[in-house]
């Protein structure tokens, strides 16, 4: 068992790094879920072993899965994937696995924060939730490390850092009234740099359209390296996106850093835009929490991608703008291989590669 500390990450002198720093493990966790995953997750979980594999190439990567999925799930996985059965309410990693932070000494702890599927009972996605809600502190347990329960609503994918002092997330989302309603923004903003060890929090406006994580800003933007963010982005003035971009555009563009850095931003044009097909649609389980109608638009985005060891994992979501989504990682990131993986089936669910994915940080 790992200890559960009294304290906080900034007391003990711990922070988050950046995505583009060193990883030792990718976490995922299998698809099964059949009002959020169509045809059972079966078209799911080969993006999922698309993505697993692309990452597995430079960062160990465990796979979660249930028990009734166990032999599934390890049969079409290849063998340097580690599977463990786990208990989940679905699949998205980002948010339910721990946040890590490091010290300066090499050592690592888990943050775990509350979960309650994007808004509980106020506009949650699903209930129960408890399942996905443990998940961090097993993760946490099987590295017998330490690590600090938070006591608030938190999604890993409502936060980007860049490991030197700034945190990125949006207002749309951590003052959602189905988040934390009792704690005041200047609450939240504490509690973040408690947690995560950062210095200044960049409060963007809004998320993209029609995002129903509440707008995550993990599906807006992504940071490059401290000082340097994408920017998910469209022309189309007839759009709704389009006026959520160029406000965050702004605020962007007069913001400055924990370390009084101007930012670099790159524009990258949003897929689509894409809806659900009525074959995409027929597939999926209806239930109260998800929209999965003919016509509904998807909240999709490239800037959705996962940095890991040297590597960029793009979801594939429209020929038409994927080599465009392409060519600004390789501006962004001319160090970098990008490996391209089909992803309309995780859009389907609601996130994309990011959403499906936890960095363990290298100590
Ligand atoms: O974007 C994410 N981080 C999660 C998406 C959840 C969608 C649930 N249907």
């Amino acid at each position: 068992m790992s200890t559960v500390l009294q304290t906080t990450p900034i007391q003990d002198g711990f922070h988050m790094p950046g995505e583009h720093e060193r990883h030792d493990e990718i976490w995922m966790a299998w698809p099964e879920r059949n009002d959020n995953w169509r045809l059972g997750g079966k078209p799911a979980q080969e993006c999922f072993v698309d993505v697993a594999k692309a990452i597995a190439e430079v960062t160990p990567v465990t796979m979660t899965v249930s028990a009734a999925q166990y032999d599934n799930a390890r049969g079409r996985l290849p063998e340097n994937i580690r599977v463990m059965e786990m208990s989940t309410d679905d699949s998205w990693m980002r948010d339910i696995g721990p946040t890590y932070v490091v010290n300066n000494k090499g050592e690592r702890r888990g943050v775990q924060w509350e979960f309650n599927a994007w808004g509980g009972l106020v506009d949650g996605l699903y209930s129960p939730w408890n399942r996905d809600n443990e998940v961090a502190g097993k993760i946490c347990d099987s590295y017998r490390e330490d690590s600090y329960k938070a006591g608030f609503i938190l999604e890993g994918g409502s936060i980007h850092t860049d490991g030197d002092g700034t945190l990125y997330t949006n207002e749309e989302c951590l003052l959602h009234p189905s988040r934390n309603p009792d704690m005041t923004k200047d609450e939240i903003e504490q509690a973040l740099k408690d947690h995560l060890g950062v210095e200044k929090v960049l409060w963007l406006p809004d998320g993209l359209y029609n995002d129903e994580t509440n707008g995550h800003i993990d599906n807006l933007i992504h940071i490059v390296r401290p000082g340097e963010v994408i920017l998910s982005w469209t022309e189309d003035k007839e759009d709704p996106q389009y006026e959520i971009s160029q406000r965050a555009y702004e605020f962007l563009s007069n913001a400055t850093d924990a370390k009084g850095r101007k930012l670099k931003i790159h524009k990258m044009h949003i897929p689509g835009p894409l809806y659900f097909t009525a074959e995409e649609a027929a597939g999926i389980d209806m239930s109260e929490g998800m929209e999965r109608e003919e016509g509904e638009r998807m909240a999709g985005s490239y800037a959705n991608f996962l940095i890991t060891n040297g590597r960029i994992i793009l979801p594939l979501l429209d020929e038409k703008w994927d080599g465009e989504a392409r060519k600004v990682l390789e501006t962004a990131f001319p160090d970098y291989e990008i490996v391209g993986v089909p992803a309309r089936e995780i859009l389907l669910g609601g996130g994309n590669v990011h959403c499906i994915t936890q960095q363990v940080p290298a100590v």
